[in-house]
């Protein structure tokens, strides 16, 4: 019943946030108030996304994104709306965006953060109506604050972020993230427009049964990698592939798991984005014990040399990934 309901919530993100800027001793309120803009723009996005099939928002916006990939209107509505939060914060003084093919200068004089962001990911998938995402990696600028935005500012390692999470607009909305300090999960009560501490300190199981990855591809997979997927058939592991990171990734980082798109021919270095696909949950992995790489190295410590740069990625139980890289390394041999 409802008291149960309103009992049973945690505490919500905003207290959340407030308390654990107490926490730090150098925080002066401006990287919360930049998680209060994030979360202020994931409940309006939130509200669009739920609406797709009816304000004919959904379906394909007719333009394409730096990738070549077809935008679709939501995707377009997610990135200006993550901007305009972003811009009137004022925390914020440079975003890189999957639908930007430049740098966004906000031109903001007083901005100490750099945002790296995927507005919504997977939004293929928005017109069958299965999970998307956004995904955020927060870093603080390395140039004088007030002087002009420099490529330092923007080409740093996933090593420096000083927070990342994602949203899950699934079957509820789900805003995950980390400072550095553990990952916490909170649940969106629509009702109450408030996202609620549902997932304190989230850990991901060392191992897990379940292996995310699109075996389309399998004839162009390195021989390493068909080899550590023979294994997972061997033990009868179960296949999730829902082609929406994020949702794999979250159902990964709860029930352990790991999640693989590979580099195979065609995409010399995978699919997906280091700046802010695969930092911001790399981030999140080895912040909840579990592990993230390229194949070889670890995701954090690549230094980026372009913005939209790819890289292959296993990520998940950290017993997984590191079975995965023996089997890659001795094919290398
Ligand atoms: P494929 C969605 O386009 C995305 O970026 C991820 O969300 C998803 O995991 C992957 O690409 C799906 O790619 O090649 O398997 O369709």
């Amino acid at each position: 019943n409802e008291s149960s309901i309103a009992y049973s919530v945690g505490e919500t993100l905003d207290r959340f946030i407030k308390k654990k800027q107490d926490d730090f001793t150098y925080a002066s309120g401006e990287l919360s108030q930049l998680l209060r803009d994030i979360a202020l723009a994931t409940k309006i996005v939130n509200r669009e996304t739920n609406r797709a099939g009816l304000a004919n928002i959904g379906g394909a916006f007719g333009q394409t994104n730096v990738q070549g990939e077809e935008q679709q209107k939501l995707d377009v509505i997610a990135n200006i709306r993550f901007t305009r939060a972003l811009t009137k914060g004022g925390e914020v003084c440079a975003i890189v965006s999957e639908e930007d093919d430049e740098v966004i200068d906000l031109q903001n004089s007083s901005g100490k953060y750099v945002v790296a962001i995927d507005p919504l990911d997977g939004s293929s998938n928005i017109d069958v109506n299965i999970s998307i995402g956004t995904i955020f990696s927060i870093y603080r600028r390395v140039t004088p604050i007030g002087s002009p935005i420099q490529l330092e500012d923007i080409m740093q390692p996933g090593n420096k972020q000083v927070a990342a999470g994602y949203v899950l607009y699934g079957s509820s909305t789900m805003l995950v993230y980390t400072t550095g300090c553990g990952v916490n999960g909170f649940t969106y009560e629509q009702s109450l427009g408030e996202f609620f501490l549902s997932h304190p300190d989230m850990k991901a199981p060392a191992d897990g049964k379940i292996f995310s990855i699109n075996e389309g591809g399998y004839n162009q997979f390195d021989q390493g990698l068909k080899n550590y997927l023979k294994v997972c058939k061997e033990r009868e592991y179960s296949a999730r592939y829902i082609g929406s990171l994020v949702a794999d990734f979250h159902r990964n980082l709860l029930k352990g798991g790991i999640y693989i798109y590979p580099a195979n021919p065609k995409n010399p270095n995978g699919k997906l984005r280091l700046l802010y696909e695969a930092n911001a949950l790399a981030f999140i992995a080895e912040q909840s014990g579990a592990s993230a790489t390229d194949g070889e190295n670890r995701i954090l410590d690549i230094q980026p040399t372009s913005l939209h740069q790819r890289t292959p990625l296993y990520i998940g139980s950290n017993i997984m990934v590191k079975e995965a890289m023996g089997f890659l390394a001795k094919e290398k041999v």
